[in-house]
């Protein structure tokens, strides 16, 4: 596959380098926007390029049961339906079968649930769920994959684990489309070495990339961190690794520290619609009183649109009185943020003093601000 490809500029425990698709070059380590539904919320596709991002993310169960894929099949595809022209990753639904849908049945040959829209019954398999990505055609797509909650029993991760591998070989037969890279997913719940027995099973089998589910699901973030780290050590060098889920500010300095690339949230921007606002101190209430009549933009010296063109002062009054403009602006200063952090990231791990950078961001980034 030529048209995908990933070069590493600069390796060793945290990496720098250029992941390759057919609709971009993306720099990492990256952090992808999720627009679940085609659409990262309250922007369009010029505003999200703007702000410096090339790959963004969406999902194969919001699409799969709403508009369908016969409805996206008829635009050639997500990029079309949407507008959208620079890179795509669908996530393979797996996941969302397990925190969305109010009832399924996992079997070997698949899982069955329940749409959370209006409770209809759906069929995923391996089979399936690479046919609807081919069909929505994003330049990445994922397996199938079982993520059991963190506190699952040591037999079901287990079993998750195995179910998990075996998919992905059906993923990986199943795929037609040429010009899609398809990541398999390591499980492995806390245990070190299931983590490490599911990454080794999908490594034999040879993958472009790879995803580490699992995580963020409920337990410590030292926890997140340190099966990272033990998962993340075991993976092949020279090919992506995109940990799931992940996130926050401080979990995706600490997630570049233990070699991931690649990671995807809806944390900033849905955190963003409810008045919560980056900064390098930390994440700030802009609804708060403090901010009524603040003459600043949020932060001093963001050169962000909403940073350069409003005052703090006024974005809390968009918020006190729900205006619209409120969630755009907070959207727009947010994401502008984390496509900052990442490009600090990438240049402190070229100049190689990713370490200092890393204690420094993390001693003065406060996640909330009470
Ligand atoms: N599997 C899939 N998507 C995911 C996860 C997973 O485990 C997670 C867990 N953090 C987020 N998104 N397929
Ligand atoms: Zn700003």
């Amino acid at each position: 596959m030529t048209e995908f490809s990933f070069l590493l500029e600069k390796s060793g425990a945290a990496r720098a380098g250029i992941l390759t698709t057919p609709h971009a070059a993306v720099e990492t380590p990256c952090f992808m926007p999720v627009g679940s539904q085609a659409t990262v919320k309250t922007l369009t596709p010029d505003e999200i390029k703007d702000l410096g991002y090339q790959l963004i993310l969406a999902n194969n169960y919001h699409l799969y049961l709403r508009p369908g894929t016969d409805v996206i099949a008829r635009y050639g595809g997500v990029h079309k339906f949407m507008g959208w022209d620079g890179a795509l990753l669908t996530d393979s639904g797996g996941y969302q079968v397990f925190s969305l849908s109010p009832l399924r049945k996992m079997s070997d040959e698949g899982v069955t649930f329940r749409s959370h829209l209006d409770g209809s019954e759906h069929f995923f398999s391996p089979e399936l769920a690479i046919k609807y990505q081919e069909i929505f055609g994003a330049d990445i797509i994922m397996a199938l994959d079982e993520c059991p909650p963190v506190e699952a029993s040591r037999e079901v991760i287990e079993s998750a684990v195995k179910r998990t591998q075996a998919w992905a070989g059906r993923c990986k037969t199943a795929k037609t489309r040429p010009d899609q890279a398809l990541f398999p997913i390591v499980q492995g719940g806390l245990h070190a070495d299931l983590r490490r027995r599911s990454a080794e099973g999908l490594i034999d089998a040879d993958f472009p990339g790879y995803a580490i589910g699992g995580l963020a699901i409920g337990e410590s973030k030292d926890q997140t961190v340190e099966i990272t780290a033990a998962t993340s050590d075991v993976l092949p060098v020279d090919k992506p690794r995109y940990l799931m889920g992940v996130g926050s500010p401080e979990d995706i300095v600490r997630g570049v520290e233990v070699g991931i690339d690649m990671f995807d949230s809806a944390l900033p921007t849905r955190v963003a619609r409810n008045g919560a606002l980056f900064t390098r101190a930390g994440r700030i209430d802009i609804a708060n009183a403090r901010y009524e009549g603040e003459r600043n933009p949020i932060e001093i010296d963001c050169s962000c649109y909403t940073c350069c063109n409003f005052s703090a002062g006024y974005i809390h009054h968009l918020f006190r009185t729900k205006e619209l403009l409120a969630y755009r602006l907070a959207t727009i200063h947010n994401l502008f943020f984390m496509n900052k952090l990442m490009a600090n990231i990438r240049q402190a791990i070229l100049e190689e003093r990713y370490a200092d950078f890393s204690r420094t961001f993390l001693s003065d980034y406060k996640p909330t601000d009470e």
